[in-house]
C-alpha cells in the first residue's frame, strides 16, 4: 500500500511540475490580427497588425506579406505599438490590388521563445 501511494504521489508531482513550467505558459501566441484571417476587404489595408498573448521583441520578429503568385510585398519597418508591447505593426508601402494575400510571421517573445504562423486574407478592390 505504501509503495502504491508513493508511486501515485510521484506521478502527481511530475504532472504538476510540467503544468507549472514557465516555458509551457509564456509563448507568444497570436491572439488577434488585422486584417482578420480569411477575411475579404473591399479596400487596401494601411497596415498589418498582430497582437500576441505576450510581449514581443520587435528586433527579432518578422512579418512577411506575400501577394498573388507568392510575390513579396514590401512593408515598412516593423513597429511595436507604443502603448502595447504585445502588438506589432507592419505599415504597408503600397496599396494592395485585388487578390489573395498571405501573412507569414515569426516572433520572439520577451522570454526568448520563438513562435511562428501564417494566415491569409483577400482584397477585392474593384
Ligand atoms: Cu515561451
Amino acid at each position: 500500500m505504501y509503495f502504491r501511494l508513493s508511486h501515485l504521489l510521484t506521478s502527481l508531482f511530475i504532472i504538476l511540475f510540467s503544468l507549472a513550467s514557465p516555458s509551457a505558459l509564456a509563448h507568444a501566441h497570436l491572439k488577434q490580427q488585422t486584417p482578420a484571417a480569411e477575411s475579404t476587404l473591399t479596400t487596401s489595408p494601411k497596415e498589418i497588425s498582430l497582437t500576441y498573448s505576450e510581449g514581443v521583441e520587435v528586433k527579432f520578429s518578422k512579418i512577411e506579406l506575400l501577394g498573388p503568385n507568392d510575390k513579396v510585398i514590401p512593408t515598412d519597418e516593423l513597429l511595436l505599438d507604443t502603448t502595447n508591447s504585445s502588438r506589432l505593426i507592419a505599415p504597408l508601402k503600397v496599396s494592395l490590388s485585388t487578390g489573395q494575400y498571405t501573412v507569414n510571421w515569426h516572433v520572439v517573445s520577451v522570454d526568448g521563445h520563438n513562435t511562428k504562423g501564417s494566415f491569409k486574407f483577400v482584397v477585392k478592390a474593384d
